[in-house]
């Protein structure tokens, strides 16, 4: 914990959905649901519009169909639109600071202390602030944020979440310990469901009551560790630096199948296009991989992951396929996978090897975190052709628009982009050689 606030939290609010409103203007002010849209699909995000019916980050898409009105948008992602807006955004926070540490798609640190802040009185900070997401706002037609400064990375993140979305908070040093009092335990990160419960069979709801509590008897609930953290977060100690993230920590992706999959031949197979795809990320990252991760789902959605680690990291393809199936052959697929996963860790730039073998190319730079929660059923890649409802198409006579449906051998498209005004719905045939995929629109 500092003894100023300068340490700053930024989120986009609804993300995913913000950039869909904004790229299409009839969806604004609806509930917009962006995931997978398949029968088994996952919900990424959901518009607050949509999450006033209850649709929320990782339920699945069906259940948000349910709980939603008719109406409502239901989109696969576009993360090449989701890219270039966090670009923009991650630009701007360097601005501010190059001690920046970006931790998802939409959310970074900045250490304002490295930076050309000079005033860090709370008056001074708010003005700032708000031209900041006034430039957000600019830069990026129209996206919000939340933001939060504190002492520590915990306060800045805490105060970006108290006011969402669209807000902005500054927890003043020496505040803390008051800040924190009123709020739910569930705020502090470590606080999962799980720890939430057996507290509250203490009696303990809110920070302050865990304030009151003794290390000793938390130490005697929790262990030794977990007794101590809760102490510590409780009283807003922590002194975890803003890390300059230039390296993936890990890389991976997986599928989720549209019905159950026990056939080891056809498991095999998907494990296969998994561990080619990692391997190939890992390349690009300049990396090699020291632990290996295999993730199985099965239909009741329990969820086991098992990992190996080997000496000798490498970006072998041979060898990582050879311990993925090691893994995958110790997990239980009897009765069927809804989901298989695969993963590396422990990543270190193979840069001697480069330097070794005369290669006097630049060294790779890693320019985005892998950002493995946030890949949502990848599957929908597998059909590029096909046209998912929100993909962003061109067509000859009638120019730009996007996917609003398709089925029974036609596609309706909504002619509209960022900078028009809600347009009008025609109808295809599918295979309609005048219409075409396109790149995300440009906002500005
Ligand atoms: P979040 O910042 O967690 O969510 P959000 O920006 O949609 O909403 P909020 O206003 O509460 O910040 O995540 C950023 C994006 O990451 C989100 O728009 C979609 C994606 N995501 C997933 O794909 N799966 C998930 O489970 C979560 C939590 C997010
Ligand atoms: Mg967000």
């Amino acid at each position: 914990m500092r003894s100023r606030p300068s340490i700053l939290h930024l989120d986009l609010d609804a993300f995913f959905a913000a950039v869909e409103q904004r790229d299409k203007p009839s969806l604004r002010g609806k509930p917009v649901v962006v995931g997978g849209t398949g029968g088994r699909g996952v919900v990424a995000t959901a518009s607050y519009e949509a999450r006033k019916f209850g649709a929320r980050s990782a339920m699945p898409t069906s259940q948000a169909r349910r709980l939603c009105p008719s109406g409502t948008a239901f989109l696969s992602p576009r993360f090449s639109a989701y890219q270039a807006s966090s670009r923009v955004v991650m630009g701007l926070l360097r601005e501010l600071s190059p001690t920046l540490e970006q931790v998802s798609v939409d959310e970074a640190y900045v250490d304002l202390a490295d930076g050309d802040v000079d005033d860090f009185s709370v008056p001074a900070l708010r003005s700032r602030m708000e031209r900041l997401l006034a430039q957000v706002a600019q830069e990026t037609g129209g996206l919000t944020a939340s933001v939060g400064i504190g002492s520590s990375k915990q306060m800045a993140k805490i105060g970006s979440e108290l006011e969402k979305p669209s807000g902005l908070v500054i927890v003043d040093a020496g505040q803390e310990v008051e800040v924190l009092a009123p709020l739910s335990v569930r705020v502090l990160g470590g606080v999962g469901p799980v720890t939430a419960e057996r507290l509250r069979t203490f009696g303990v709801e809110t920070v302050a009551h865990l304030q009151r509590m003794s290390v000793t008897d938390l130490v005697s609930i929790f262990g030794d560790s977990h007794g101590h953290a809760l102490h510590e977060m409780a009283f807003a100690r922590d002194d975890r630096p803003v890390v300059v993230e230039r390296e993936a920590k890990s890389i991976s992706a997986e599928e989720t199948f549209a019905v159950d999959i026990a056939d080891a031949r056809v498991l095999d197979r998907e494990l296969v296009r998994l561990v080619e795809r990692v391997t190939g990320r890992l390349a690009k990252n300049g990396s090699f991989a020291r632990t290996l991760t295999i993730k199985v789902r099965h239909g009741d959605f329990s969820t086991f992951t098992r990992s190996e680690s080997t000496l000798h990291p490498t970006g072998d393809l041979a060898t990582i396929l050879a311990g993925a199936r090691r893994l995958l052959a110790a997990a239980d697929t009897a009765a069927g996978l809804r989901l298989l996963g695969f993963g590396v860790s422990g990543l270190l730039p193979h840069a001697q090897e480069r330097m070794l073998f005369d290669d006097d190319q630049p060294l790779p730079q890693v320019s985005e975190p892998a950002v493995t929660a946030h890949e949502v059923d990848e599957g929908w890649g597998r059909h590029p052709t096909s046209w998912m409802p929100g993909a962003d198409v061109h067509h000859a006579e009638h120019g730009a628009g996007w996917v609003w449906g398709s089925g029974l051998g036609r596609v309706t498209v909504r002619f509209e982009g960022p900078n028009t005004p809600p347009g009008p719905v025609r109808t295809f045939a599918t295979d309609d050689p005048l219409l075409e995929h396109a790149e995300p629109p440009q906002w500005r």
